[in-house]
């Protein structure tokens, strides 16, 4: 369950998030199959609640109604047919699955595809889920649980979300064919949505009823889904993420906690030396790692001052580091613009969601942010691409917050988040020739439109990274050499 079955040569996960199946097709086609991405998280595809009381906020999206796959993305004919795209695209699909809970009792009892419910009597019909299918007694989680009450945290509700009993076996079939229907149709994997809330032995159990990917969708015999559990564990909690590593991968929220720390400038970027398990963080092969998810970035689930969009400098730096480190299974989210944290996705008044256009510089207009499509992003993707299964070797620092490595003799990075300049003479592990700065410019014909580098016979080459430069990194890898 930890491997994400990426095509060969690909790694990295986009979440886009609130993006409709047809407008993810045709991103796997146009972009991110061709800039080698690895895979797409997607939003919740299964029926959620339709809350036009708040404006159809984002979060809408995990109250499920029911399993049909219909919703404000698309529907199941749209969904198999994005599964289809990306995946000949060589672009990997992972479900957020939302299994632990049903609605809250919200004003509206209409769900995306038509289904009602009966909330007060815990009445799902179009599942079939009755009050015999949930926790009792009747309870909600309050804050104190999650540092002294595992018990509380896994069978009352979580912000009033009506609890389903993964122990019974009518609501572990209901989620396994859920899961199953996914897979057949070319799904790779799931996020596991409120993992904590759930016990590990039953959710072992449910994975182990799940299907084989599918093979007509390109992925090897008797390959298993890829599962990241949503667990944020700090440290002091009642449930540790250590309990969810021996049934599948982790989301590991320490990764953007001290990355944000770092490149915003309150941690020394000279200690990253040690980055990885050290850190407290978890094994390697355990890790989902991201610098903001789509609650940290607006203040939900408990916020924890991650970078955002909304302080691009320091938020490429840490991106950039996340990718060009050879440790965890990267993720890097990709927004819609906001200011109210609440508000969904951009929609017309019919609620329908608006597509992101594409500009002629490649960036995302009508309100999409489209992180993966800037430059410092989608360029590490391939930097990451090249450094394959490297190690990370000649590491170098100043001391303070400027530092630099390799990735076996297939790229080198650079970052200054110093105030002063980085001017250095420095061991880059690469054959000698001139190199274009992925950063800050591309490679165009036979010349860069940013910096150039110039690596000697020895690997050498002088780096510069001005304190004052647009971006505080710098990268070069085998592929991008300029043959003026
Ligand atoms: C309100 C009150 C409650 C009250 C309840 C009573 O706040 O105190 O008990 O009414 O009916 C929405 C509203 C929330 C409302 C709730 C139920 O925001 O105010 O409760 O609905 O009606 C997202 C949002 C939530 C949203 C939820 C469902 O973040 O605000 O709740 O969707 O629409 C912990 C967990 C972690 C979780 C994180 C947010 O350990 O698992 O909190 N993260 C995941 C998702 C997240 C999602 C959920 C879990 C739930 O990433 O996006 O919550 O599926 O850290
Ligand atoms: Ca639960």
């Amino acid at each position: 369950y930890k491997n994400p079955h990426y095509a060969p040569g690909r790694s990295v996960n986009v979440h886009l998030f609130e993006w409709k199946w047809d407008d993810i097709a045709t991103e796997c086609e146009n972009f991110l199959g061709p800039r080698g991405f690895g895979g797409i998280q997607i939003s919740p595809p299964n029926e959620n609640v339709v809350l036009w009381t708040y404006n159809r906020p984002w979060w809408e999206r995990y109250q499920p109604m029911s399993y049909l796959l219909d919703t404000r993305s698309g529907d199941e004919a749209q969904f198999a047919d994005m599964l289809r795209r990306c995946n000949s695209a060589g672009v990997r699909i992972y479900v957020d699955a939302v299994i632990n809970h049903m609605t809250g009792e919200p004003p509206e009892n209409v769900g995306t595809a038509g289904s009602t419910a009966t909330f007060s009597q815990w009445d799902y019909p179009a599942v079939p889920f009755t009050w015999e299918h949930f926790n009792w007694p009747h309870c909600v989680i309050d804050g104190m649980d999650y540092v002294n009450d595992a018990w509380r945290v896994r069978n009352c509700e979580l912000v009033g979300l009506k609890d389903l009993n993964q122990a019974n076996e009518h609501v572990r079939n209901m989620i396994v064919n859920f899961m199953n229907h996914l897979i057949d149709l070319g799904v790779a994997g799931f996020r596991i949505d409120a993992a904590k809330h759930m016990w590990p032995h039953d959710l072992e159990i449910i994975y182990n009823r799940l299907n084989n990917l599918n093979t007509a969708h390109g992925f090897p015999a008797n390959a298993r889904p890829y599962i990241y559990q949503e667990v944020i564990d700090y440290g002091g909690e009642a449930i540790s993420r250590d309990e969810y590593t021996p049934i599948g991968a982790v989301t590991e929220f320490k990764v953007g906690m001290e990355l944000s720390r770092a490149f915003r400038g309150n941690n020394q970027l000279k200690w990253l030396e040690s980055w990885g398990p050290q850190w407290g963080l978890l094994e390697h092969s355990d890790a989902l790692t991201f610098i903001d998810n789509h609650d940290n970035e607006r203040g939900h689930g408990g916020g924890g001052a991650m970078l955002t969009y909304k302080e691009p400098r320091p938020y490429k730096g840490a991106i950039a580091f996340l990718l060009a480190h050879p440790y965890g299974e990267p993720q890097i989210m990709s927004s819609f613009a906001f200011h109210d944290s609440e508000i969904g996705p951009p929609m017309n008044h019919l609620g329908q969601i608006i597509s992101p256009s594409i500009n002629s510089d490649g960036s995302c207009g009508n309100g999409w942010v489209c992180q993966h499509r800037w430059r410092q992003v989608f360029a590490m993707v391939a930097f990451r691409n090249v450094a394959g299964n490297t190690g990370l070797n000649d590491w170098w620092s100043n001391g303070f917050n400027q530092i630099a490595f390799c990735r076996g003799g297939n790229a080198f990075v650079a970052f200054n988040n110093d105030s002063w300049d980085l001017n250095q003479n420095l061991q880059t592990c690469l054959p000698a020739g001139r190199y274009c700065d992925v950063i800050s410019g591309v490679k165009a014909g036979n010349t860069c439109t940013g910096k150039t580098v110039t690596v000697g016979n020895d690997g050498r080459a002088i780096i510069n990274v001005g304190a004052l430069d647009y971006d505080m990194m710098l990268a070069i890898h085998i592929g991008t050499e300029s043959r003026l």
